[in-house]
């Protein structure tokens, strides 16, 4: 590796690192400054620690220049542009709402255009800097963030794409060299609007990894997948490694790295690279789930300084825990600013999931990129970590569009490490007893009977009971802590409905991997499904949500008795707490002697995503299968032999 700004005949020479900040770019805020994750606070703390760690002194500072409308124009409308310019002085407070309104995530005061030029041209000004040589590196810290701006609209926080008017501009100011450009975008959602920025162009490779959840995490929709490649001379040059689920950390990322960007970017031989340096899929982070440390930052910026001898323009992007942002950053700049070394040493493996998605991207990349091709080794891949049940933090913050874990039974792995189930386990009982005296939900709730109709293993009664009562039945890998109110159902009822039973993709924690339960929201007189009801109480209802949906916070139930009297109108209910997973959607059959009959299962959005093969539909594994059986058998519903046919018709007719 040749860095020749790195050591010289043994002595260190001083590396240039450019930082820019500046609190102009503050006055960028929600109206009347509403709570919001994306709030000038978050540069502040960044600014903060890097003073007080004593690294703003040994970095080269720069405020912030507003970029000039031509170097924007080379990615956005004259139309958008307009928007952007004249948001803040030409409108009144409420017209600016009205036009924020018109927009995906967007906000508008009479800071944001000031904000919005500043952020793009201070990009634009360190990435001249760092192309001209005049700095090494730099990290500029700016918001309103860029990413997901497009040609044409601000979007997800952002209005204009500060890097990608950098990245343009490198490219048409020909004297500097500049002739291939690598972006590296690892905020944790996908960049949306650079992606589009450059779709055809190979001179910018896009790299960009991301949560997805098979496109129900925010951006919602198909753009982030490994299949968006780019198109005409640009195909290939577009890479996506879009996650299945939150919880990714070093290990995932680093596996990314060394799997998919390091050999791509070694044949790439970028001249410069810029990061979407967001960093909310930081440990920590409200919005993103996921769990890189520093040093997992720190590990990542390294290994793309190998590349375009170090020339690294960062851009900051999301990021909404303000520990954790600062922590990140002063982590990089560090680095940046002095090649030590960093240890690689992880603890734990990177998700199955994880390994299937790299599997996929190098598969479809490796036409354009035959380093790819090879198979990676069974002993690396086969070494997994397991999904963990996580609690999210509060779940009534309304920003919390990805902290939530997968509902426990969805998740990938069967085994959990006993202490850390130990742990969670007594928090969750703590929590339970000494919570219970101001959970004032119960006594109301505990006084309104509900059918809570099973279609899946639930069948088997004495495996309800276990929700119930507490305790672990058969097959069950874990035990199960109960109900605060711990009394017997009051009555058992079989009946069918005229809805489709199916079974969709990912796995449980007591079956292992294989197709999970769910019941096509939509109704169809030429189906039919067994249910075994269950009459319960309200409070026991949200005791079985707490049990099949993780949840820290038990201060507030998940159903209360205004989803109960709004669902016989509504037929369905998302709930909101839960909106991160795949049975968030308490569906409405109707009544059985006056007495509501609801079910949990998937909302229509995603039986679309089944039904279109973009979520595959999986056939159950055969100790769960077996289960359902006996459910159906033990309550005298169908012989064994029917009931076989039933789940095998179930797992395979289309949808
Ligand atoms: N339920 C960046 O990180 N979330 N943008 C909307 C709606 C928007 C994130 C949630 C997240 C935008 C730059
Ligand atoms: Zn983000």
């Amino acid at each position: 590796m040749d860095l020749p700004h790195d050591q010289t005949n043994g002595i260190q020479q001083r590396r240039r690192v450019g930082l820019v900040y500046d609190e102009r770019m503050c006055r960028h805020s929600t109206p009347d400054n509403e709570p919001h994750p994306e709030n000038p606070n978050r540069i502040r703390a960044i600014w903060n620690r890097l003073v007080s760690a004593g690294i703003t002194q040994r970095c080269e500072v720069f405020r912030a220049k507003e970029v000039e409308d031509k170097y924007i124009a080379a990615v956005h409308t004259n139309n958008h542009i307009n928007l952007i310019k004249t948001i803040s002085s030409k409108k009144t407070p409420s017209q600016r709402n009205r036009a924020a309104a018109k927009y995906n995530s967007i906000f508008f005061n009479e800071g944001s255009s000031e904000s919005a030029y500043l952020a793009a041209g201070s990009v634009l000004e360190v990435t001249e800097k760092v192309a001209k040589g005049e700095l090494n590196s730099a990290f500029a810290i700016v918001r309103p963030p860029g990413h997901h701006a497009e040609e044409n609209e601000p979007m997800g926080f952002c209005l204009y794409n500060n890097v990608a008017i950098a990245t343009s501009f490198l490219l048409n100011q020909k004297e500097l060299g500049i002739n291939k450009i690598l972006i590296v975008d690892w905020d944790v959602h996908h960049g949306n609007g650079t992606q589009k920025m450059f779709w055809k162009d190979p001179r910018v490779l896009f790299f960009s990894v991301h949560r997805h959840e098979h496109g129900y995490f925010y951006p919602a929709g198909d753009d982030g997948s490994h299949f968006m490649m780019g198109e005409g001379p640009g195909l290939g040059y577009n890479i996506n490694v879009p996650w299945e689920n939150g919880q990714c950390g070093d290990a995932d990322y680093v596996a990314a790295w060394d799997h998919i960007l390091i050999p791509v970017a070694k044949e790439f031989k970028p001249d410069i690279i810029l990061i979407s340096a967001g960093f909310d899929a930081a440990i920590g982070d409200p919005l993103g789930g996921c769990r890189i440390t520093p040093n997992g930052y720190a590990i990542l910026l390294k290994k793309l300084m190998e590349f375009s001898s170090g020339k690294i323009i960062m851009a900051l992007e999301g990021g909404y825990n303000l520990t954790s942002i600062a922590n990140s950053v002063l982590a990089c700049v560090e680095l940046l600013l002095e090649d030590k070394p960093i240890t690689e040493s992880f603890d734990v493996y990177p998700f199955g999931s994880t390994w299937r998605v790299i599997k996929a991207v190098r598969e479809e990349l490796s036409t354009y990129w035959p380093i790819l091709a090879d198979k990676l080794p069974e002993n690396l891949t086969s070494r997994v970590a397991p999904l963990v049940p996580t609690y999210s933090s509060e779940s009534d913050d309304e920003y919390d569009d990805g902290s939530n874990a997968l509902p426990e039974d969805l998740q990938e792995d069967v085994t959990i490490p006993l202490s850390k189930l130990k742990l969670t386990e007594d928090t969750h009982d703590a929590d339970q007893v000494t919570a219970a005296a101001s959970q004032a939900w119960r006594s109301e709730l505990s006084k309104i009977d509900v059918w809570y109709a099973s279609f899946g293993s639930n069948m088997s009664e004495s495996r309800f009971l276990c929700y119930i009562e507490g305790g672990q039945a058969e097959g069950m890998k874990r035990p199960c802590r109960g109900a605060v109110d711990k009394s017997q159902p009051k009555e058992v009822l079989w009946k069918t409905v005229p809805h489709r039973l199916f079974f969709g993709r990912e796995s449980t924690v007591t079956w292992g991997p294989g197709g999970v339960a769910f019941l096509n929201p939509e109704s169809n007189d030429q189906e039919k499904t067994f249910m075994c009801l269950y009459k319960i109480t309200l409070e026991q209802f949200n005791d079985v949500l707490l049990q099949e949906n993780t949840r820290a916070d038990t201060s507030s139930p998940f159903f209360d008795l205004k989803a109960l009297n709004s669902i016989e109108y509504e037929k369905n209910v998302s709930l909101e707490a839960l909106k991160d997973g795949w049975y968030h959607n308490v569906l409405y059959l109707g009544k059985e002697s006056d007495v509501p009959v609801i079910t949990m299962t998937c909302t229509r959005a995603h039986v679309e995503g089944f039904k279109s093969g973009k979520i595959p539909i999986c056939a159950p594994p055969k100790e769960y299968a077996d289960t359902l059986v006996r459910g159906l058998v033990q309550g005298k519903q169908l012989s064994e032999d029917e009931a076989i046919a039933y789940i095998q018709e179930a797992s395979t007719k289309p949808l």
